[in-house]
């Protein structure tokens, strides 16, 4: 089944829908863009990282798509510093997008993606506010997986740009994968005994450097994606916005957790588009495990 008659059928709403469809007709246009705008860009984002061409061309390939539908109201992307507000929207949607996420893996030929987060208003909200989460995944298969919250649907890209659905309802199983960003020296105390007990139950290590990839597997193979607070850095590496939120919104909807380490990330208001947080998500067990080492350790 394809992917508009799929959203018909389970009665999602009408302008929710052709908001999905819009981000999955952008699909085709960034996957063929891999093959011409590549090489580091001579300029940095918000958070002082050279934008790859691709981040820049991709995010502008979004941005011009969701203006030019008027279907949205506010975009706040990670490569641009403020939120935009769109003239003449006709509709009340917020949207956060992480253009391509682990862009600098596309020179090493692994898998990338894009993140968006879908707000029935303005994003700076809880994600448990959301209306709906997908990315696409550039892969061996380009596919692209959504939740408005009525279970999680996976589907795959054909040959004419079009998705057919691949998985429906898709749940997070019991697994042991763990993807561990950040240095091993700098991990915390209860960060470290929370490893070293995955790793004393046999947990494999599966971390590729592209969040959404790495989650992406954890929600078919069940573990844990984790990347912490550590040394130096009390909110760790990755955007709330735009990578914690979208995702955590999708496991959770497939029935795991996302968890800054005290409480579930989607009760927290961010205060700006960039803030960080630490990121723990995959299985509830795992979530369960690392609130209570955080708690046990008094920090
Ligand atoms: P490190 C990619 O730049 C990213 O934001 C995530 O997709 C990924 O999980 C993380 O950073 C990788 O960070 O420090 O291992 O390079």
């Amino acid at each position: 089944m394809e992917l508009n008659d799929f959203l018909k059928e389970k009665g999602t709403d009408e302008k929710l829908s052709q908001l999905i469809m819009l981000f999955s007709e952008q699909a085709g246009v960034i996957k063929e863009g891999f093959l011409s705008a590549r090489g580091a860009a001579d300029t940095k984002n918000v958070y002082g990282e050279t934008q790859m061409a691709l981040d820049k061309w991709a995010d502008e390939v979004l941005i011009d798509a969701l203006r030019e539908s008027r279907l949205v109201r506010w975009i706040a992307t990670e490569e641009q510093p403020d939120i935009i507000e769109v003239d003449g929207a006709i509709n009340q949607f917020g949207v956060t997008i992480d253009p391509l996420d682990g862009s600098s893996l596309i020179d090493v030929n692994l898998a990338v993606g894009t993140i968006v987060g879908l707000y029935q208003g303005h994003v700076l909200e809880p994600g448990n506010t959301m209306v709906g989460a997908l990315y696409i995944l550039y892969g061996p298969l380009t596919t692209l997986t959504y939740t408005t919250g009525s279970g999680v649907h996976e589907f795959v890209m054909g040959e004419d740009g079009r998705f057919t659905l691949m998985q429906e309802n898709l749940t997070i199983p019991d697994g042991k994968i763990y993807a561990p960003g950040a240095l091993r020296k700098d991990y915390l105390p209860y960060h470290k005994q929370f490893i070293e007990q995955l790793e004393s139950e046999g947990y494999k290590l599966r971390f590729s450097g592209s969040f959404v990839a790495d989650v992406h597997q954890i929600l078919h193979k069940g573990g844990l994606f984790t990347y912490p607070a550590f040394a130096g850095k009390d909110s760790g590496k990755l955007r709330l916005l735009f990578e914690g939120t979208p995702m955590g919104k999708m496991v959770a909807e497939a029935g795991g957790a996302i968890s800054n380490g005290r409480g579930n990330l989607l009760d927290v208001k961010p205060s700006s588009v960039s803030d960080r947080t630490p990121i723990y998500v995959g299985g509830k067990r795992e979530i369960a495990l690392i609130e209570s080492l955080v708690k046990g350790s008094g920090t």
